[in-house]
């Protein structure tokens, strides 16, 4: 699939720091090491409805770690998927009456345009379900193979039992997994499973679904933990630095994915470090598309929100941070970015050196968002209320909010 294109990033005088981060798997805060290419795999989304603020919030934690490391000299190699084939999209293609294919590339497509309008940076690979599969039937086998998988009724389980290491990514007791199991995806409740959490890897084909060709496998679909870890294997290869997503995939998604992972390679886990956004409500319940209370980023476009609005209403908020968005948050971005474009549009100002340097700080202090606005709401008053003459101030402000915020002043 080809993704979307890049917003340039201003390169900024002198080097950033390493990204320090909040890892699910160790509970912990750690500094980040990565070689000189930085390797970061981030979930995609299911395309069955429009990019919501909460997908938005989470890509945006994302691409701030894109951007600390850029600004660290690092080179990225980022890969995102679009899981293009799974239950709940072909559960609304059917109930609205649309060709699966086309609801995914409809909604995927709309995506690209919002990532673009936000000026998220594009992943190097976006790949989808459907195009990794020839990728995840021989892992499936593999895992078979090797006893870590077993079928029932013609699909093919992954059992938990087969990593020692299980429950290392989300830390959550047996009860609280089966719970969440059975919410996101999981069939705890089918008969003749050997554990209840065992995820699927390969559903055989059913009446009426799409298949494809699974080898020794016989004709199926992929499970969606898998899909993940085909292609982070193969584009980015055991211990890359970062998987990232919201909240709701530490489990069962991401904790799976790195039992998967573990099983295939002995290693464990597949990423240096987990990493999970808040969940973003509106009026007081999690933004979701089962739910269907939304906030859908194109929509704001359409009634003429500018993007960078937006992002700042996002950047305003930890991205740990569980928050709710509402008509406030939103008009706070817009008073706050038309206070930082009048700052900068004089032709000279305050000495903006020292205010790279807080950014900076601030982002790789565990992507401390709020902290970069607070910084540059400081120099923004002062900027405002002087009358200091560095003609090199207002674009060194810009360029440092556009590379390491994503905002375009
Ligand atoms: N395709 C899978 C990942 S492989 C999936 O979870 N897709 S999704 O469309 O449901 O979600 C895409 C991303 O948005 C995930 O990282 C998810 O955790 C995040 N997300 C979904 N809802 C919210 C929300 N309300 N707030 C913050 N992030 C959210
Ligand atoms: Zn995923």
């Amino acid at each position: 699939m080809h993704a979307w294109p890049a917003s340039e990033v201003p390169a900024l005088p002198g080097k950033g720091r390493d990204l320090q981060i909040h890892d699910s798997a160790t509970q912990g805060t750690i500094t980040l090491a990565p070689g000189p290419v930085a390797r970061l795999y981030v979930c995609g989304i299911t395309p069955y409805d429009a990019t919501h603020i909460g997908h938005a919030a989470t890509y945006n934690a994302f691409d701030l770690v894109q951007r600390v490391w850029l600004d660290n000299k690092r080179q990225v190699h980022y890969v995102q998927n679009v899981t293009d084939v799974d239950d709940p999209l072909l559960e609304r293609a059917l109930r609205d009456g649309h060709d699966w294919t086309e609801l995914a590339e409809r909604e995927t497509a709309l995506f690209r345009e919002d990532m673009t309008a936000l000026r998220m940076l594009p992943p190097q690979h976006y790949i989808g379900a459907v195009e990794a599969i020839p990728g995840i039937v021989p892992l499936v086998e593999r895992l078979r193979d090797a006893g870590a998988a077993y079928e029932l009724d013609g699909d093919v389980y992954f059992s938990v039992e087969s990593d020692p290491h299980f429950g290392g990514v989300s830390h959550l007791d047996a009860q609280a997994m089966r719970l969440l199991s059975a919410e996101r995806g999981g069939d705890p409740d089918r008969p003749g499973k050997k554990n209840p959490l065992d995820p699927m890897l390969w559903m055989a084909a059913r009446e009426g679904e799409p298949s494809w060709d699974g080898a020794s496998l016989g004709r199926g679909r992929p499970g969606w933990h898998i899909e993940c870890v085909a292609i982070a294997l193969e584009h980015l290869g055991m211990g890359f630095d970062i998987q990232g997503g919201g909240s709701d995939l530490a489990f069962p998604h991401h904790e799976m994915g790195a039992s998967h992972a573990q099983a295939l390679t002995g290693e464990f886990p597949m990423a240096k470090a987990y990493v999970h956004a808040g969940m973003v409500a509106l009026h007081g319940e999690k933004m979701s598309k089962s739910k269907g209370n939304l906030v859908f980023v194109s929509a704001l476009r359409r009634a003429g929100v500018d993007p960078a609005a937006i992002r700042l209403a996002l950047l305003s908020h930890h991205y740990r941070a569980n928050w709710e968005w509402t008509d406030e948050v939103l008009a706070e971005a817009v008073a706050r970015l038309e206070r930082w474009r009048a700052a900068v549009s004089r032709p000279d100002g305050v000495p903006a050196d020292a205010l790279v340097e807080e950014v900076r700080e601030a982002l790789a202090r565990d992507l401390d968002a709020p902290a970069a606005l607070a910084a540059v709401d400081r120099w923004v008053e002062r900027q405002l209320a002087s009358d200091e003459t560095d003609e090199t101030a207002p674009g060194l402000v810009s360029r440092t909010v556009d590379a390491l915020l994503g905002v375009a002043l």
